[in-house]
């Protein structure tokens, strides 16, 4: 992969050690009963992941002068969500995988119903750790980003979208189709994730909140797209997970509709118009642009 500029790289690995930390003091102990289910639920959380949308949190906030201590509980409930996402997605009744992050799914270190579990309790610790923060000036502001949250899980968002996914293995999909169904099933969390850092700033400016929603929107799109080539392309060595899995499984991606160089290029593009929608925020915003840097030029 291309390395990152050092300076970003610093600030993303300062800002994955602080999430890290603080998942690690969310999450119950394993020495808690039901210890079991506790285990797991550590299992698949801590440990592991790029903390893509953590990062997204507190680079949109840094965006508007929010503080970190606002911002790290707002990226540990949306990376909680995620982690959940993760351990269903893997399940025999959903995708069927049997390694993530590079080590055994949830479901076949445990077991199903302890998956299934875990992810329940994941969910639920996310809005746990967001309602037990005092992340924005007044209730109602933080009433609405508990309602971010909840919108962008749920059936109009991730869930939504992964019902999608599942009904249209072995058909066909226009373009357009398929947009649709990444921008619910992984756009979806990736633009929470961003307005959430920007909603713990001062009341935010619609203007602000405009253009850092067009620019998440990009960076979620360019990521599936991205996600597509790399199962495609890469080694499930390199990807932690089982690769070429979306062709075996025969689902439709930006791969089979486009072919791996178009959608290269339609994620270079999605990087160009991320980029343009930050214009008028100058360097508050660069955390942003080297965000979006990193999700299409990543190899893993
Ligand atoms: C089960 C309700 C429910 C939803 C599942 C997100 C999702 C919906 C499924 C994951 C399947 C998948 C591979 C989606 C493509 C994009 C994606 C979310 C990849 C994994 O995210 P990364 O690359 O993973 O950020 P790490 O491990 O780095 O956190």
């Amino acid at each position: 992969m291309t390395i990152p500029k050092a300076e970003f790289a610093d600030w993303m690995h300062g800002v994955q050690a602080l999430v890290e930390a603080a998942l690690e003091r969310a999450l119950p102990s394993a020495e808690h009963e039901p210890r079991r289910l506790h285990e797991a639920m550590r299992y698949a959380v801590l440990g592991g992941g790029k903390r893509v949308r953590p990062l997204l949190v507190l680079a949109a906030g840094e965006a508007v002068g929010a503080p970190r201590e606002r911002l790290v509980p707002a990226a540990c409930a949306v990376e909680l969500i995620h982690a959940y996402s993760l351990v269903h997605d893997d399940l025999p009744c959903m995708d069927d995988d049997a390694m993530r992050r590079g080590r055994p799914t949830v479901h076949v270190e445990f077991d199903e119903a302890t998956a299934l579990l875990v992810g329940d309790a994941l969910q639920s610790l996310a809005f746990e750790t967001l309602a037990a923060a005092p992340l924005a000036d007044d209730p109602a502001g933080s009433v609405e980003m508990l309602r971010t949250l909840a919108v962008a899980s749920g059936s109009r968002g991730m869930a939504g979208g992964q019902a999608i996914d599942l009904a249209v293995v072995g058909k066909t999909l226009t373009q357009p189709e398929l947009e649709l169904m990444h921008i619910m099933k992984t756009g979806a969390l990736i633009r929470a994730a961003v307005r959430l850092g920007a909603c713990c700033g001062e009341r935010a400016d619609a203007a602000v909140l405009e253009q850092l929603d067009r620019y998440a929107k990009c960076v979620g799109l360019a990521f599936q797209v991205v996600d597509d080539v790399l199962d495609a392309a890469a080694s499930s060595a390199t990807l932690g997970k089982t690769a070429g899995k979306d062709a075996a499984q025969g689902k439709p991606t930006y791969v089979s509709i486009l072919g791996t160089r178009a959608a290269r290029e339609l994620a270079q593009s999605l990087r160009r118009d991320a980029h343009a929608a930050l214009a008028a925020l100058g360097a508050s915003a660069q955390r942003l642009r080297d965000l979006a840097d990193f999700v299409v030029l990543r190899e893993f």
